[in-house]
């Protein structure tokens, strides 16, 4: 048997690891209070506003910039933290690869998003995990009308062939998420979500990250850019490197580089058990994942 530094009773931790997926898998979504500490968040905050400072070009347009790890060192960064990794990998094993990463700037006086499921007519039918995102809120969204992202908790598992009672369904669902800067929430892309007018005298600022397992193509991009693969870590080459120079077939199923991308991830999270990765919960603070 594999050794690893978990401390604490391994079933007790393996059950709260099953708990966590199970209530993810029911719901679509986790909310993880405090997963950056005040000094990063900052740092992250301030990087983001000055890339938007560069971009904008109307005062109240929202402002979106995709395929963020190729284009800012900084997001980069977040896409191989340990606490990031950590809950991704808990929720999808091992072998996966950075699809999409996004920097939203939600300025004051933004408008609101309305409901929809991410990635089209590709992902209607989904009901387990290819892919998850992960979004850190950089800035408190403490009342309602902050620029919030709504999500309506089940909503992934809705089989939309049989009709789901529309608008009035999703309302009747609807949860809006409160979070103060440093939160982050992992969700399924398929479950529906909306996002409320910010009416808050602040930008509302957030990064999302998109993983998938390393066969699902990515969102953003096709091919790694050789400009950032110049600069990359090994992880985070890793990371955007599902497309290889050369195909052969079956490569994304049976990754050649396998051992490798296993060593580099163990490296930033610790050991994987097979398919349950508790380690996500022995490092994680009790009470820092909501489940109910
Ligand atoms: O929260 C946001 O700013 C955008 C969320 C969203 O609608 C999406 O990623 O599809």
């Amino acid at each position: 048997m594999r050794k690893t530094d978990m401390s604490g009773n391994l079933s007790h931790v393996k059950q709260r690891a099953d708990r966590i997926r199970r209530a993810f898998r029911h719901n679509g979504f986790l909310m993880m209070r405090g997963v950056l500490g005040p000094d990063r968040t900052g740092s992250l905050y301030e990087e983001c506003r000055a890339a938007y400072g560069k971009e904008r070009t109307r005062e109240s347009a929202l402002f979106l910039c995709s395929n963020a790890a190729q284009k800012l060192p900084f997001v980069a960064d977040l896409m191989e933290a340990p606490e990031v990794l950590r809950v991704v990998v808990s929720l999808l094993g091992p072998f996966i690869h950075l699809i999409s990463s996004e920097l939203w700037v939600r300025p004051s006086g933004a408008p609101a998003e309305v409901w929809h499921r991410d990635g089209g007519p590709a992902m209607l039918h989904l009901s387990d995990a290819v892919s998850v995102k992960v979004q850190f809120f950089l800035s408190d969204l403490v009342d309602e009308s902050s620029g919030n992202l709504v999500i309506a908790p089940g909503s992934h598992r809705w089989d939309i062939r049989k009709g789901f009672g529309g608008h009035k369904a999703l309302e009747s669902k609807a949860r809006v998420l409160t979070v103060k800067a440093g939160d982050a929430v992992a969700w399924y892309g398929h479950t529906y979500h909306r996002v409320q007018p910010n009416q808050s005298n602040s930008d509302r600022v957030s990064i999302i990250l998109g993983y998938a397992l390393l066969w699902a193509r990515p969102y953003d991009y096709d091919r790694p850019d050789e400009s950032f693969l110049r600069l990359a870590t090994p992880l985070q080459s890793l990371l955007v490197s599902g497309a290889q120079s050369e195909f052969t077939r079956g490569q994304y199923y049976y990754p050649h580089d396998r051992e490798k991308r296993l060593a580099l991830i163990e490296e930033r999270v610790g050991p994987v058990v097979g398919s349950l990765i508790p380690m996500f919960v022995a490092r994680t603070r009790r009470r820092s994942v909501q489940v109910d």
